[in-house]
């Protein structure tokens, strides 16, 4: 049927129609400058990864260290987080551009392929993608194709090295009575005592006490990083504490210290002090040494303290040198590594404890850091917001009875 209205109401529909056109128009001119173009291929469906338009105005720089925003400062990036008045923080310079002869180390098996990538990924993250310090991979057996792809793949600015162990770095020496140390390994086995039966673990410890060192691919640098698989660094790490050791003097650092098994090492003390008799030119006078962190009675006993060496930033030169290399050589030569299960970490204890003054070691606090289920997380309030920590020190393990923190604490 015709439309047949009054002109005046003719109009007022006329006038209606043209204005809700030209708002439809206006409507679709704008949402089509500001939607991204997959919001308009279908808005269900969104791609991966969604873009994200830029602000219209960059974002305030983030203070930093010299109080020039960051773009003025050549020596400071984006991610430098404020200053705190810590002593590690405070001592660094954070200058970007001031690098160590170092690397991130490694020893590893290819079973444990995603593991050890898990915590390449994390120290990456937390750390080495500000500074690409090159990683060093160890292995007593060739790294498989797989591994090395990965590894490389998660490291593409980093150079990435793979060894293997030499057999005479990881075997047990021709010397080792193989009879006693079956006997040895099933006891210590029967007895429960951890890793006891496990020749590979007994391998492992003697490598780490006195070979890691001497592998050709550590030739070229002066510092290394120690690092597990499956371990968990919690906060962000600016400063770098490889410049950190460096300036300021010091051979060894650390997050945790933890009792040692005692049965696993029996013999391990009195063996070291038959060492200190027979090598008193290596010795530093108990006043000076860290006599006071691994024993309660001057020296009489040992009370298994040591620094947990799944997590090290240290100075190669140290285990390199005439006394500590004389040191293992003495260790070594009982066959302890065998005939009990004597770990890497109290042997490399003992020997920065008996050697070096107590500033030449530090604690590296504010790394947060988890090795299984303990872990460190540091109790300052400011500087685990400076580091965006994902921890809770209250879960913490340095207060704990099996920790020898309060201990360290004490020699301050
Ligand atoms: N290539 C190789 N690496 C090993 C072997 N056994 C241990 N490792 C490495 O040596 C280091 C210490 O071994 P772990 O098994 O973690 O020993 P642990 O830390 O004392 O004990 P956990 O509490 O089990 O972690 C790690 O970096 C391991 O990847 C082995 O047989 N071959
Ligand atoms: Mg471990």
């Amino acid at each position: 049927m015709p439309l047949a209205l009054p002109n005046f109401r003719r109009r007022r529909v006329l006038y209606v129609v043209l204005s809700s056109a030209v708002l439809t128009l206006f409507w679709l001119f704008y949402s089509r400058s500001d939607a991204t173009p997959d919001e308009h291929t279908d808005s269900h469906r969104r791609e991966w990864p969604v873009r994200v338009r830029p602000h219209a105005k960059p974002p305030p720089s983030p203070p930093t260290t010299t109080g020039l925003p960051s773009s003025q400062s050549p020596s400071l990036s984006v991610y430098d987080p404020p200053p705190i008045n810590a002593e590690f923080s405070a001592n660094s310079t954070g200058n970007l551009n001031r690098r160590a002869n170092a690397t991130l180390l490694m020893l590893t098996r290819n079973v444990d392929m995603w593991d050890a990538l898990t915590s390449v990924r994390a120290l990456e993250d937390r750390f080495n993608r500000r500074h690409h310090y090159p990683w060093v991979f160890l292995n007593d057996e060739e790294f498989s194709e797989e591994f090395m792809r990965r590894a490389r793949a998660l490291l593409p600015e980093s150079a990435v090295s793979f060894g293997l162990i030499p057999k005479e770095h990881w075997n047990q020496p021709d010397w080792i009575d193989v009879a006693r140390q079956n006997a040895a390994m099933k006891t210590m086995q029967s007895r429960n005592v951890k890793y006891g039966g496990n020749l590979a673990y007994h391998n492992m410890c003697r490598f780490n006490s006195g070979f890691f060192f001497r592998h050709p691919l550590l030739d070229e640098y002066k510092w290394y990083w120690r690092v597990e698989p499956r371990v968990k660094f919690h906060c962000d790490i600016f400063d770098d504490p490889f410049v950190y050791l460096e300036e300021n003097d010091k051979v060894y650092g650390y997050t945790m210290s933890v009792h040692e098994i005692p049965a696993t090492i029996p013999t391990l003390w009195k063996t070291v002090q038959d060492f200190m008799e027979n090598y008193p030119q290596y010795m530093l006078p108990k006043e000076d040494n860290l006599m006071r962190f691994i024993s309660n009675d001057n020296g009489r006993t040992y009370n298994r303290c040591h620094f947990w060496s799944n997590f090290e930033i240290a100075s190669l030169d140290f285990w390199r040198s005439e006394a500590y290399t004389t040191f293992f050589e003495y260790l070594d030569k009982t066959g302890g590594f065998y005939y009990e299960r004597w770990g890497d970490a109290p042997v490399h204890t003992l020997a920065l404890a008996l050697f070096l003054p107590r500033h030449k070691i530090h604690l590296f606090d504010e790394i947060g850091y988890q090795h299984d289920d303990w872990s460190h997380c540091p109790r300052d309030e400011s500087v685990w917001r400076r580091g965006r920590c994902l921890c809770d020190a209250r879960d913490g393990f340095d207060y704990t009875s099996d920790s020898c923190r309060r201990r360290w604490d004490a020699l301050i």
